[in-house]
């Protein structure tokens, strides 16, 4: 049996700081009306698709920094996505950047939704490992101040029935750890989202940024192989407020063979037909967790080895 889901990677370019949310919306309506022409049930935005990646810079005032986030999801601002997709029948991923005030105090996520075909929120998750620092470098060409303008994500990493299968996300630096595609691969995922806005260069380990795609694949390819799930993985792209970010986005098989990949660093969708039974095989022999995973004998090691004392 195949359960065939056409998934668009909505790949985007820079959204600079002079564009407003407004502007970002009508380039994501536009890249969800040619996806659904393409025959996509559901289509993939980057990380923070609604405005520049504002962690790259250092804002001091905090009502300015407040702006870059939303209050509400959907907002009057991005209405209009909503109202398109529930249109046309397309689900989608949204990556953005969350004001919570649901526990009685302000609290500053990065956050991502999945929306199903009918418009509905069937998932939200707020991004866990959080790269970066907490003080700003004023040396730095640019910076990262994600620990300094978010919290770390309090909902966990989620899987949810849609699309005719089991689906879950990871946003950016989440990908570079194993654990984050094991918790969803524990929960029988058989799809991640994941988006991400990655600089070309890095400031403080310049001799690393020759391996950028590579690492951006491997860590991909690994996680989509060893929990037997599709991934997708979807750049906010190009020059944004001076800072260069890799683009290659991809469609990664739970084989772990990337089966598409964006060749621009603009908007692009990166379409392709994603069997969700692909992955059974593995589910049900290499990667059998019930049959073969052994947390209890990690536990040992684990403490063995933060035990070993310094020579
Ligand atoms: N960006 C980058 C990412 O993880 C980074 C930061 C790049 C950290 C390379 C370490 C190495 O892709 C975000 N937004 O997480």
């Amino acid at each position: 049996m195949s359960r065939i889901v056409t998934v668009a990677a909505a790949q985007m370019g820079p959204i600079q700081r002079s564009e407003t949310r407004t502007d970002a919306v009508r380039r994501l309506i536009q890249l969800m009306r040619e996806a659904k022409s393409m025959g996509a049930q559901v289509i993939v935005y980057p990380e923070a698709a609604l405005t520049a990646f504002f962690p790259h810079w250092y804002i001091a005032d905090e009502a300015e920094l407040d702006q870059w986030f939303e209050r509400e999801m959907p907002s009057k601002e991005t209405q209009p996505l909503f109202d398109e997709a529930r249109k046309l029948g397309i689900g989608f991923h949204l990556g953005y950047c969350e004001l919570d005030f649901s526990t009685g105090r302000k609290r500053r996520f990065n956050t991502a939704i999945v929306v199903d075909q009918k418009g509905e929120i069937v998932g939200k998750y707020r991004k866990v490992h959080l790269p970066g620092y907490q003080e700003n470098r004023p040396g730095a060409p640019f910076q990262n101040l994600e620990k300094r303008y978010f919290e770390v994500g309090d909902l966990g990493f989620r899987a949810w029935r849609a699309f005719g299968g089991v689906v879950g996300t990871m946003i950016c630096n989440d990908r570079r750890w194993s654990e984050s595609y094991r918790v969803l691969g524990l929960q029988d995922v058989e799809m991640i989202f994941c988006g991400y806005n990655t600089p070309v260069h890095h400031p403080l380990t310049p001799e690393h940024d020759r391996l950028g795609q590579f690492h951006n694949e491997i860590s991909m390819q690994a996680g989509a192989y060893q929990n037997a799930t599709w991934v997708i993985g979807v750049a906010k792209a190009g020059v944004e407020e001076g800072v260069d970010q890799i683009a290659g986005s991809v469609i990664v098989a739970p084989t772990g063979e990337i089966v598409a990949r964006a060749s621009t660093n603009q908007d692009e969708l990166v379409v392709a037909r994603c069997d969700l039974d692909l992955g059974r095989s593995y589910k049900e022999t290499t990667f059998n967790f019930a049959k073969h995973r052994r947390p209890e004998h990690y536990k040992m090691i684990v403490e063995r080895t933060g035990a070993i004392p310094p020579n």
